[in-house]
């Protein structure tokens, strides 16, 4: 089992209504029928949320997304109403609250990847293959691909893996017409991603986008984009095929909780330990770098 060590109790506003907790966000409905997505310090590791946060995450993963949305607007029209948190919302929502259009949710990961990792690299040595794509012989964890793949998924309830399914399963689902135009989306977003990122020195390894339909049928791009919590961004100057390679933002912590240090047994099934303060620096700090390397602005405070 993983999951949270302690369901954190949402923050209850007047005149919204609390819908659901994530992992690391609170969603609410607010009269008008309006969403707020409210970005906790909350962190995750090995499927499990943390019982220690890193502060300034929730309000700078919020602000890069933000950025990311304006560098897609061209691309595919976005959920985003405006980042002012509603009257009566605590001060401290400021810069971490997103007020979105309410969409019709499609319940597919729309997942892209220029780079075999995870549960891609996991398929292809099974069998060769990702979502049932055919690979060239060869690959190893890190490899980047020849081109960028759109490998599906379905959602997960908190603490379920998602589950890798072939285009053909959204297809049959969703449509054909949909699926395609979802596929296209994606690696359309992913490309431009990958290759703002890679300007900065940083690698979009992959990353997952949701869609919403609006009340015409259109896809729109919905919940949070291309931030470390959606997506693997690795170090360019340190990426070695043939090993995992480290990540940006959760190095530290995966590297203090696999140590003897932590005491912690990762397949135990105990929640894992608080973190050092160390540790919560030096990753508030990967936070701070990879927002500076890819905006080019300072983080926000
Ligand atoms: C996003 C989620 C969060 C927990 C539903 N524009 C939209 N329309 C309808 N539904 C959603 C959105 Cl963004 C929607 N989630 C994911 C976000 C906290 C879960 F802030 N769930």
């Amino acid at each position: 089992m993983s999951g949270f060590t302690t369901k954190p109790e949402p923050v209850q506003v007047p005149g919204l209504t609390h819908l659901h907790t994530g992992k690391v966000r609170e969603l609410y409905a607010t009269a008008a029928g309006e969403l707020v997505m409210v970005a906790s310090d909350r962190v995750s590791a090995y499927d499990w949320v943390l019982p220690t946060e890193i502060p300034g995450k929730g309000r700078l993963l919020t602000q890069l997304s933000l950025w990311w949305f304006e560098q897609l607007a061209d691309l595919v029209p976005n959920h985003l109403l405006s980042d002012v948190p509603p009257p009566g919302a605590p001060a401290d929502w400021e810069g971490r609250t997103l007020v979105c259009r309410r969409l019709e949710m499609v319940p597919v990961e729309c997942v892209a990847r220029g780079y075999l990792t995870g549960s891609g690299l996991a398929e292809y040595r099974a069998g060769g293959t990702v979502c049932g794509l055919p690979l060239p012989e060869g690959l190893t964890d890190g490899s980047r691909l020849p081109e960028p793949l759109f490998t599906p998924a379905t959602k997960a309830e908190v603490g379920e893996h998602d589950e890798n399914i072939p285009f053909e399963a959204v297809a049959a689902r969703h449509g054909a017409a949909l699926a395609e135009r979802l596929r296209g989306l994606t690696l359309d977003l992913y490309r431009r991603g990958r290759d703002i990122a890679e300007r900065s020195g940083v690698i979009l390894a992959d990353t997952k986008f949701e869609f919403g339909l609006d009340s015409t049928g259109t896809p729109v791009l919905a919940d949070e984009v291309l931030t470390p919590d959606s997506s693997r961004f690795w170090p360019a100057d340190r990426w070695r095929p043939g090993a995992p390679q480290p990540s940006y933002d959760k190095q530290h912590i995966r590297d203090w909780l696999g140590s003897p240090e932590s005491g912690w047994d990762r397949s135990g099934g105990t929640p894992p330990p608080p973190l050092p303060d160390a540790v919560v620096e030096r990753t508030a700090g990967a936070y701070r770098e990879v927002y500076r390397r890819l905006t080019g602005d300072a983080a926000p405070a």
